[in-house]
C-alpha cells in the first residue's frame, strides 16, 4: 500500500488541518513528518475549534493512529501544553499517538537562540515564529543535537547540559537584549519530558513499513508550505525544514516508489505570515477585505496575515517540485463579493515576462502580470454538491485545471467538516 501526501503549496496555513480531518476516515495512519510547533493546523467540526501544532491532525478520528516522524522537531514544553488541551476530548492517547525515537527535541536555549537570532537581524528578520525551530535543526544537522530515543538513556541530562551551556556561549555571542531565567524554562521543560515519556516512542520508520506491508492506509501530513521549503523556498525567509514531496521521504523513512497520491493544497487566494518577498500581495481594501472575511491570522501566534491574489506562477512551481496529482482549492468562499478576480499568470521579471518563479522575487525584480476573471456574488458556505457552484467560480477552477495540467477534486466553501463540495 503506498503512502499518500497531502501538502500545502503556497506559504502555509491553506488548511491542511480541516483537509486531514475530512480525509481521515480513509486512513489508518496520519503522520507528520517536518517542522515542529511553528505549525499551526486549526480544525473546526461540531461547533469546536481545536489548534493543533506538533500533534497529527488524526487525533480525533476514531481509529486513526497518529505518527510523529522523524523530521519533526518535538518542544516538551508545548507538546504537554497540547497534550493537556487535549484532555477534555478523553482521547486515548497513549493508544493513538506515537513518537519516533529519531525525532529531534527543541531545548529551551533553542527557543532563545532563536529570539537571539531574530533580534541581531534587525529589520531583516526572518519574521520566524520563535520555536527554536532553525536552531534545533541547525543542531541536527551539525551533528549535535538530542533525539527522543536518547531520553530513554541514562546520560541524557548530561548530554542536555552539555549542549544548553553550548547554547548559553551563543547566546552571549550575539550580544543582544535577551532577558532570560533558564532555571525557571528548564523546570518546565523537565517536568515536560517527564510527561512526554508517557507516550509511546518507536522506531517509525520500521512501524510504517510494517504498516505499509499489511495494508494500512498511511497520509503524511506536511506542515508550513512548499514556498517555505529549505531548498525550494523563497530563502531565506523560509523555515529550516524540507516542507515539499522529498521531506515525507527523509522525514519518515519511506521510499520515493511507495509514495501514491500527491495532494496539493491551495487557497484561491494567496496569504503570508513573517516577512519576505510576495509579489501578488495587496496594499489595499481588497487585501484587507481577504483578510476580514478570511480570518487570516497566524494559528500559532497570532499574527495578521499578508493578503494577495492567487499567484499561479509560484503555484505550478508547487505543483512540479511536489509532483501534484491531486488539487484542492480552500477558502472559495472568501472570494465571494468581488467584482472581478485577478490572477498572476507571469511575472515581468527585469524587463522580460517570465513565467517560472526566477532565483529572486523581491518586488524590485518582479511585478505580476494579471488574468483577469468575472467574479461571483453568492454565499457559498451552504453549498454542499459541484453543480451549485456559481459559473464564475466554475470558470476559476476550469481556468487553473487548465494551467496546471491537475484536476481539483476539493473545493471548500467554509471551515467546518460539513462544508466541503467533492468533484
Ligand atoms: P520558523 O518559525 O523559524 O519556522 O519561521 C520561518 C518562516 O516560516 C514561516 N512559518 C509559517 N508560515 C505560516 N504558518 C505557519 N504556522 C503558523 C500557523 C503561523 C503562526 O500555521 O498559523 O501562527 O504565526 C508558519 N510557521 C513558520 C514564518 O512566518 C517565517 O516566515
Ligand atoms: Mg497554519
Amino acid at each position: 500500500m503506498a503512502v499518500d501526501l497531502l501538502l500545502g503549496l503556497q506559504w502555509g496555513d491553506e488548511g491542511k488541518g480541516k483537509i486531514v480531518d475530512v480525509l481521515t476516515t480513509d486512513y489508518d495512519i496520519i503522520a507528520r513528518f517536518q517542522g515542529g510547533p511553528n505549525a499551526g493546523h486549526t480544525l473546526e467540526f461540531d461547533g469546536i475549534k481545536h489548534v493543533l501544532h506538533t500533534i497529527p491532525s488524526g487525533i480525533f478520528h476514531k481509529n486513526a493512529l497518529n505518527i510523529v516522524g522523524n523530521g519533526v522537531v518535538i518542544d516538551p514544553v508545548i507538546f504537554k501544553k497540547e497534550l493537556d488541551a487535549l484532555k477534555k476530548f478523553n482521547l486515548d492517547i497513549k493508544s493513538k499517538l506515537f513518537i519516533s525515537r529519531k525525532a529531534h527535541l527543541i531545548l529551551p536555549t533553542h527557543r532563545l537562540l532563536d529570539a537571539a537570532s531574530e533580534a541581531s537581524k534587525g529589520k531583516a528578520k526572518i519574521g520566524s515564529t520563535l520555536k527554536g525551530i532553525g536552531p534545533t535543526y541547525m543542531d541536527k544537522t551539525g551533528r549535535n543535537g538530542m533525539r527522543i530515543g536518547d531520553l530513554e538513556m541514562s546520560d541524557w541530562k548530561e548530554k542536555y547540559r552539555n549542549l544548553a551551556n553550548k547554547h548559553e556561549a551563543m547566546i552571549a555571542y550575539y550580544n543582544v537584549d535577551i532577558q532570560y531565567d533558564l532555571a525557571e524554562l528548564e523546570k518546565d521543560f523537565f517536568e515536560s519530558i517527564a510527561e512526554l515519556k508517557q507516550l509511546s516512542f518507536i522506531d517509525s520508520e520500521e512501524y510504517l513499513y510494517q504498516a505499509q506491508k499489511s495494508g494500512k492506509k498511511i497520509l503524511a501530513e506536511g506542515a508550513q508550505g512548499s514556498l517555505l521549503d529549505i531548498d525550494f523556498g523563497t530563502y531565506p525567509f523560509v523555515t529550516s525544514s524540507n516542507t515539499t514531496a522529498a521531506g515525507a521521504c527523509t522525514g519518515l523513512g519511506v521510499a520515493p516508489n511507495q509514495i501514491g497520491d500527491v495532494k496539493g493544497i491551495f487557497k484561491a487566494y494567496t496569504t503570508r505570515v513573517g516577512s519576505g518577498p510576495f509579489p501578488t500581495e495587496l496594499f489595499d481594501e481588497d487585501g484587507e477585505t481577504m483578510a476580514r472575511v478570511g480570518n487570516e491570522f497566524g494559528a500559532t501566534t497570532g499574527r495578521p496575515r499578508r493578503c494577495g491574489w492567487l499567484d499561479l506562477v509560484a503555484l505550478k512551481y508547487a505543483v512540479i517540485i511536489n509532483g501534484v496529482t491531486e488539487l484542492m482549492m480552500m477558502k472559495a468562499d472568501v472570494l465571494s463579493g468581488f467584482d472581478t478576480l485577478k490572477i498572476c499568470t507571469a511575472y515581468n521579471y527585469k524587463g522580460e515576462k517570465i513565467e517560472h518563479l526566477p532565483f529572486n522575487i523581491e518586488a524590485e525584480n518582479v511585478t505580476p502580470v494579471y488574468s483577469e476573471m468575472k467574479g461571483w456574488k453568492e454565499d457559498l458556505t451552504k453549498m454542499s454538491s459541484a453543480d451549485q457552484l456559481p459559473a464564475s467560480l466554475q470558470d476559476y477552477i476550469d481556468f487553473l485545471e487548465k494551467e496546471l495540467e491537475v484536476p481539483i477534486k476539493i473545493v471548500s466553501v467554509g471551515p467546518d467538516r460539513t462544508q466541503t463540495i467533492h468533484r
